[in-house]
């Protein structure tokens, strides 16, 4: 029966799982059918999944940060997982299967999805505090609607072209510090509806006062939350375990991630700057 489970028919293509505290993303090989090489030594904040960028067969692949994975109905697929930090488990319980994910190993099962439709997916190893928001979704649907969405995906490649514009002037700060935040994680643990999380939601986080750990008071201002994003262990707010993940951001990622909290800390007051005449946008965001 395990047998059956790991032994990958010829014709299986292949979907990489890349699990880490506590979000999920995935890879799709481009048209050479090849998954470029990967290492934890290449992981920075513009190249998530450590992608060998000297190795030709990662500029095509399809780079897929957010959580929602698709796939093609009847096609087998082989799925390669991988873990960036602790142990993970990739389980989609409608596909009765599920892999242990084990840090400097790729393990792997194979599947043919065979109903249309939407289902979870769920990490199936106790991996931290936020282990129970570490949420996702398989959409299964036909080889057509499968090809526009892979299609829309980003490769590699293009993931990697801001950082070499890296000095070039970022039009939009906000949309920017929206995406770090997205391919990093950072909203996994942080809401911005204010809804309670690992830490401290970021919906009116900014210009309030926080308690620290050691009773003292902090204004949340830029200052404070340069030193909270790249040094957030620090200092902790008072009722917070100390465990936020280290990042390492150039000074325009962290003002852009500052930018984005101050939109969402207060959003009315950010969607009538960015949209001065629209009063029938009001609470449109
Ligand atoms: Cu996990």
């Amino acid at each position: 029966m395990y047998g059956k489970f790991v032994a990958v028919p010829d014709d299986a293509k292949e979907v990489e799982v890349i699990g880490e505290q506590w979000k999920w993303s995935f890879r799709f090989p481009g048209e050479d059918n090849q998954l470029g090489k990967s290492d934890v030594r290449f992981i920075s904040s513009t190249n998530p999944l450590g992608l060998d960028p000297d190795d030709p067969a990662s500029n095509d692949d399809k780079i897929i940060l957010s959580p929602e994975l698709h796939l093609p109905l009847y096609s087998p697929y082989k799925f390669l997982l991988r873990s960036k930090d602790v142990l993970h488990d990739f389980n989609v319980p409608q596909f009765r299967a599920k892999m242990d994910m084990v840090p400097g190993t790729v393990t792997h099962f194979w599947l043919t999805p065979t109903r249309r439709g939407t289902f979870d997916i769920l990490c199936a190893e106790l991996c931290g505090v936020g282990h129970f928001n570490m949420r996702g979704r398989v959409v299964v649907e036909d080889d057509a609607q499968f090809g526009r969405w892979l299609a829309k995906q980003p490769t590699f490649a293009q993931t990697q072209q801001p950082a070499s514009e890296v000095n070039q002037p970022i039009t939009d700060p906000v949309e920017h510090g929206k995406t770090l935040s997205e391919v990093n994680g950072c909203i996994g643990c942080h809401s911005i509806d204010g809804k309670p999380g690992v830490g401290p939601t970021w919906l009116g986080l900014y210009g309030k006062t926080e308690i620290m750990s050691d009773d003292t008071e902090a204004l949340v201002d830029d200052e404070y939350l340069k030193v909270a994003i790249l040094n957030a262990n620090a200092e902790v707010v008072k009722g917070y375990p100390a465990i936020m993940p280290v990042y390492q951001f150039n000074d325009q990622e962290v003002a852009a991630i500052i930018a984005y909290i101050k939109a969402v800390s207060s959003p009315q007051t950010h969607s009538n700057e960015a949209d001065p005449g629209g009063a029938d946008n009001e609470g449109a965001e």
